[in-house]
């Protein structure tokens, strides 16, 4: 077995390496610790399409791989590097333990070949956005910032790429999911973000305790000369964090005395003065002038200039699926918001709008309790609720006569019937709640076929 216990003298070099997992983090890691002299064999037990074909570009770059099967080959090894998908109570893991295999993530693996400063940003909900964002802010003269990770872009990858072509300029930015960082060793951030925590992924995790336990796992290495920006405003972080060693600095729409505060409608920074007036930002919605808060603190940190942060805050317009303006058909807005998995990126979508509105939730729940949504449904505009998919009859339970809801099987179906109870003036609004996988391979693909059904109605 390979000794993982010191980061600084771990040596994979002609050493047996197993990946788990052969999508996007598995094909990665496999070319990486290929790259790094290991002998390397991928396993993963699909026989879809887009595994055969990945097993294919792996075997093109002479690592063995099995798909279709797992087979007992996978216990043959000095190391296993497991992809986010699988969870840490699958009986091969369970087995892989017995056997005294050391099991890392994808994230840590990479982790062990990268020297360049790395900003992890996590939380339930405005990872995706806080990473673009920061990704754009923290690009100056001396920091060329790349982001990677849950995003959907391999962390392994990029730093193979580096490792080929050094850039001594180099600031990772990484998104980080609670799957990420179920088999954590070594990792650490410089800088960590915390932007909210609510429950999401409990299906996985088990509990909300074992959830939050993940998210911490981002920080557990960190050291008093590194920094924690964190959201005061969500008082499960705060107390979270309470008494970590690293430096602990809080961002809050709330709270005076921040690195940039919220003075009415300004942004003004610690000295008091106007860092810019929150009507120019860009992105709408409460939840997204918090995530510029959050990044623009981190930014800081990194001594980018307060002019490049307002710039950003001006001119940064968003990110695909997530309230995605798609078009106005007959006075009707149609927002995608397909990247909403979990309720608390639905209760900030319905307070984004202040027109009528005809909400669409469905998919497949992630262990959920859609009664939470009740209080928000009532003090937002929602008039109607359309659910549909895998979900739907658990939604019509949970609101029974308390809102106007009507469920069907399929989102086509759903937009049918959004079209024909919208007036002109209000927005249709697809914030599913749910993860996609019912109907859909992942939340881009339901996300482009709605806009494809939106696109069908401006034809018809
Ligand atoms: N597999 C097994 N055994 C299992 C489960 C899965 O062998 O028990 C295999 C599957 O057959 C599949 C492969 O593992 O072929 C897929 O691996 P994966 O599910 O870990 O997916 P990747 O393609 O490696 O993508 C992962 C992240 N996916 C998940 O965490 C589920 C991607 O996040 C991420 O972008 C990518 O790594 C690059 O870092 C996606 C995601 O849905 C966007 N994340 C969740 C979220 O945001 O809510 C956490
Ligand atoms: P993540 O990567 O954490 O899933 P995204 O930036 O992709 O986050 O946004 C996912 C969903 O959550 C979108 O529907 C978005 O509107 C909503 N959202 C974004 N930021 C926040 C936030 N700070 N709090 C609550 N919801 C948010």
């Amino acid at each position: 077995m390979i000794d993982i216990s010191n980061r600084n003298s771990i040596n994979i070099r002609d050493k047996k390496v197993t990946i788990i997992g052969l999508g996007l983090s598995g094909v990665s890691a496999a070319k990486l610790a290929n790259y790094l002299g290991a002998r390397v064999f991928a396993s993963d037990p699909s026989s879809k399409f887009h595994i055969s074909d990945a097993a294919l570009n792996l075997l093109h770059h002479h690592i063995s791989c099995e798909t279709g099967i797992q087979s007992d080959k996978i216990y043959d090894t000095d190391l296993w590097i497991i992809s986010p998908g699988i969870p840490a109570d699958a009986p091969i893991i369970q087995k892989a333990k017995q056997l005294g295999i050391p099991i890392v993530g994808e994230i840590e693996f990479a982790s062990w070949y990268c020297d360049a400063p790395i900003i992890a940003v996590t939380g339930s909900n405005g990872k995706t956005t806080s990473v673009h964002i920061l990704s754009e802010m923290c690009q100056s003269d001396s920091i060329d910032s790349l982001m990677a990770g849950n995003v959907g872009i391999p962390f392994s990858e990029r730093v193979l790429k580096d490792l080929k072509h050094p850039n001594p300029k180099r600031t990772f930015i990484l998104e980080i999911s609670s799957f990420q960082m179920e088999f954590v060793k070594h990792f650490c951030p410089k800088i960590a973000l915390y932007t909210n925590v609510s429950p999401d992924h409990l299906d996985r995790h088990g509990s909300m305790d074992n959830y939050l336990k993940m998210k911490l796992n981002m920080v557990k290495n960190m050291t008093p000369s590194d920094h924690i920006v964190f959201n005061l405003d969500d008082p499960k972080i705060k107390l979270a964090i309470e008494g970590h060693c690293a430096q602990l600095v809080p961002f809050s729409l709330l709270n005076q005395g921040m690195t940039f505060s919220m003075n009415s409608n300004q942004i003004t920074t610690l000295t008091g003065n106007s860092l810019i007036d929150v009507n120019e930002i860009a992105l709408p919605g409460k939840h997204n002038l918090s995530n510029m808060l959050g990044a623009a603190t981190v930014s800081h940190l990194m001594g980018i200039p307060n002019e490049h942060i307002s710039h950003l805050m001006r001119t940064f317009t968003g990110v695909e699926h997530r309230l995605e303006n798609v078009n106005i058909i007959k006075g009707v807005t149609y927002i995608n918001d397909s990247k909403a998995t979990n309720l608390e990126s639905v209760i900030v979508a319905m307070e984004s709008f202040k027109n009528p509105i005809v909400l669409i939730l469905g998919g497949r729940n992630k262990g959920a309790d859609f009664r939470l949504l009740l209080p928000h449904i009532k003090s937002s505009h929602v008039r109607n609720i359309i659910s549909y998919g895998e979900v739907s009859e658990h939604i019509l339970t949970a609101f029974g006569d308390a809102v106007r809801s009507v469920n069907v099987t399929d989102l086509n179906s759903a937009v049918k019937i959004a079209q024909s109870l919208a007036v002109p003036g209000d927005i249709v609004l697809l914030s599913p709640g749910c993860a996609s996988f019912d109907q859909f391979a992942n939340f881009e693909e339901r996300g482009l076929y709605f806009k494809s059904l939106v696109k069908d109605m401006e034809i018809a």
